[in-house]
Formats: C-alpha cells, sequence, structure tokens
C-alpha cells in the first residue's frame, strides 16, 4: 500500500477510533499515543532548517556564474517566479477568506495559542538579519535563516569554478540527504497522523473533521483559478501561446505531477513537452524548468495561504495584517526551499506556521489530507513553470531578432 494511501488510512483509523474512544479515553490517549505524534512533529520541525539551507543554496548557485545573458534569463525567470508565487498565496488567502475553513472548531482550548507581540514591520527588517546564523538556526528563526542562506549561495556563486563546483556539489548532495531523511520520515507518517489526530478527534469529536473537506476544497478552487486566471493570461499575452495549446501541451506533465505528488518526477515531461508541444527553445527550457522545479513551487504557495488561515480559525487565532504580510513573504520564501517530491510542502508549512506563531498541532490538522493536498499543489507548481517559461522564451527570441 503506497504512502498517501496509508496517510489516508491512518486519517480514517482516526476518526473512527476517536469516535468511539471519545473524551472519556483521553488521558490514556494523551499519556500513551499522543507523545508519539509530538516525536512526528519534532522530526518535521528538526529537518526545517537544514533543508531550507540546503535547498535555497542550491536553487541560488544552480544559476551558475552570471554571463550576460544568463543574468538577464535569470532576473527575468527569478522575477516572474516571485511575482506568481505571491499572486498564489494572496490567491489562497482569498479563496480561503471567503470559504473560512476551520471557523467555529474553536479548538484553541487544546493547546492554547502563543501569546502573539505583533512585531513593526521595521523591527521584521531588522530581525531578518542574524547577527549569529547559527543561533538563529538553533532557534528555528526561519527569516534570518532564509536570508542567510540567500546570501552564502550568491558568494558561492562569486568564487572561483573548482571552489564554487565543490561547496555546490557539497550542498546539492546536503539537500539530497535532507530528501532521504524527509522520505524516512513521511514513512512514519501514519503513525505519526494517526497519533497526532486521534486526542483531536477524541476531543472534540466529529466536528473536527468537517472543515478539513473546505481545506481541500478551497486549495483545489484556489489551483483552478491560478490556473485559470494566472497562467492562462500569462502564457497567451506575455507567451503567445493560447491557453487552449498551453494546457494540451501542459496536460501529461500536469497529470504525472498529480498523480506522483512530485515536480521532480514530472520535470523531464515537462522539458520534453514545452519544447515538442509548445515549441519552446531547448536553452531556455534547459533552465527555466529545473530552476522552476527547484524553487517555483506556486501551489504550495497557495496551500500555505489557505492552511496558515486554516489554522488561525481552528485555533481561534486573529491574524493581523502584519501577520497576513508575513505569511506572505514567508510562504514565498518557503516555497523556493519546498522540495519537489511528495510532502515537501507540510514541512515548508511548519515554518510558516513558526513564523508567524500559530501553533504547530495545526500541522496535524491537515497532515492527515496532506497527500490530497500535494495532489493539486504540485499540478501547479509545474504548470506555473511551463507558464514562465513561455514568456521568457518569447521574451528571448524578441531579444535575438
Ligand atoms: N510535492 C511537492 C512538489 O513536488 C510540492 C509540495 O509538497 O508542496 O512540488
Amino acid at each position: 500500500m503506497n504512502l498517501s494511501v496509508q496517510i489516508l488510512v491512518a486519517l480514517i483509523l482516526s476518526v473512527c477510533a476517536g469516535l468511539v474512544i471519545g473524551p472519556e479515553g483521553l488521558p490514556f490517549v494523551n499519556k500513551w499515543i499522543a507523545p508519539i505524534g509530538t516525536i512526528f512533529i519534532n522530526f518535521i520541525k528538526m529537518m526545517i532548517v537544514p533543508v531550507v539551507t540546503c535547498s535555497l543554496i542550491v536553487g541560488v548557485t544552480s544559476l551558475g556564474g552570471d554571463s550576460k545573458k544568463l543574468g538577464r534569463i535569470s532576473a527575468k525567470t527569478i522575477c516572474l517566479y516571485l511575482i506568481t508565487t505571491a499572486v498564489a498565496i494572496v490567491l489562497g488567502f482569498a479563496v480561503a477568506g471567503i470559504i473560512q475553513p476551520g471557523v467555529g472548531l474553536d479548538i484553541a482550548g487544546k493547546v492554547a495559542p502563543k501569546v502573539k507581540e505583533a512585531p513593526t514591520f521595521m523591527q521584521v527588517l531588522v530581525d531578518m538579519v542574524p547577527t549569529n546564523p547559527v543561533d538563529a538556526m538553533a532557534k528555528g528563526r526561519i527569516l534570518p535563516v532564509i536570508i542567510f542562506a540567500l546570501l552564502v549561495g550568491i558568494g558561492i556563486t562569486q568564487l572561483d569554478e573548482k571552489r564554487s563546483r565543490f561547496l555546490m556539489d557539497l550542498y546539492d548532495a546536503g539537500a539530497e540527504v535532507c530528501y532521504k531523511i524527509i522520505a524516512m520520515v513521511m514513512k512514519f507518517a501514519p503513525l505519526g497522523v494517526f497519533a497526532l489526530l486521534l486526542p483531536v478527534v477524541c476531543k472534540n469529536g466529529p466536528k473536527v473533521l468537517l472543515p478539513l473537506l473546505s481545506v481541500i476544497l478551497a486549495v483545489a478552487i484556489g489551483c483552478a483559478l491560478q490556473c485559470i486566471l494566472v497562467y492562462s493570461t500569462l502564457a497567451s499575452t506575455m507567451g503567445g501561446v493560447n491557453p487552449v495549446k498551453f494546457f494540451r501541451g501542459m496536460s501529461e506533465a500536469m497529470m504525472l505531477a498529480f498523480t506522483t505528488c512530485s515536480s521532480a518526477a514530472a520535470l523531464p515531461v515537462n522539458m520534453k513537452n514545452c519544447q515538442e508541444k509548445l515549441g519552446l527553445s531547448r536553452e531556455v527550457t534547459s533552465f527555466v524548468l529545473p530552476l522552476g522545479c527547484t524553487i517555483n513551487m506556486d501551489g504550495t504557495a497557495l496551500y500555505m495561504g489557505v492552511c496558515s488561515l486554516f489554522v488561525a480559525n481552528a485555533f481561534g487565532v486573529n491574524l493581523t495584517t502584519s501577520d497576513m504580510i508575513m505569511i506572505v513573504f514567508t510562504g514565498t520564501l518557503a516555497s523556493i526551499g519546498t522540495a519537489g517530491v511528495p510532502g515537501a510542502g507540510l514541512i515548508m508549512l511548519a515554518m510558516v506556521l513558526q513564523a508567524v506563531q500559530l501553533p504547530m498541532e495545526g500541522l496535524a490538522l491537515v497532515a492527515g489530507i496532506d497527500r490530497v493536498l500535494d495532489m493539486f499543489r504540485t499540478c501547479v507548481n509545474i504548470t506555473g513553470d511551463g507558464a514562465v517559461c513561455c514568456v521568457v522564451d518569447k521574451t528571448e527570441r524578441k531579444h535575438a531578432a
């Protein structure tokens, strides 16, 4: 039975068991089962700093030494990736703001949300620069870690070829090791999800589950709108590829991404179809798509917007405007660090929740349906890569003409 089915089975079992056990069995569940869930969450949190540090450095250094043309393509590609990602998060917030998943759940009583000091925007900027990056990593202060990783990546690209290549390979291997550990942790997911959800269902009963359907609905609608409103417009108006041709050309890679939940698995098909079916140049596709697979995760960003609002609603936390801005900012950067493998977004969601001090226990509520959400967000991740590729290809052809 593959992992996604195992996690869904764990979700169903935890619901059934929770409804049968009920509040009477809670002392036993809290003493013997809940700690297993805490261990699972701690394993996820353990991977946030190393995977963000390594994958961001790999993402930045994959731009390589900047020749003029590469600099131009890089600038266009990264600009478009950041814009579509930020739009995706805002879209996620908008859809979730209408559907309001998690409202009325009110499980704040189970886990008192941390006291939130609302930092001023300037304070946020000041705090982004770590006086001691190791201390920031030790304390899991994600934004300073992201800034440090981005600067290290840029610094590496400015070294001589030999040392730059050595460090790129080193961090690439480090990122690979992180993905292997995440894969091991995710094998533990069914048991972890069961242990995390059981106390929640025991205490809350069926009312905790209905909102999960609203989360799937919000993510699915948000992803569809991102594809229809953002990508077809981008590909047709700025990329010169009409929507029908675009989605027909992208369909195979989209299906592969949806079923495998892995952008990396869909990358070869995406590159082949963008060249053969959309007529984009090999030069542009071979740079823009692999980079997009590494740093452009619009679907994941949209999912973070929806889930952050869901967790805030579920735990009765009112997100301030600066929280929203922080989520858009952190989510955009977190999606850069999301690996193109199944379940990576859940790790990054932990980071976004941590950045705005939302209860990490909210992760358990979405972990059970994460694989379903992963299908939608991965499909959008690779579609966004294709749309940006159309635009970069067209502007490069204009430049060459
Ligand atoms: N499954 C990841 C991908 O392959 C995205 C995610 O987990 O958010 O793009």
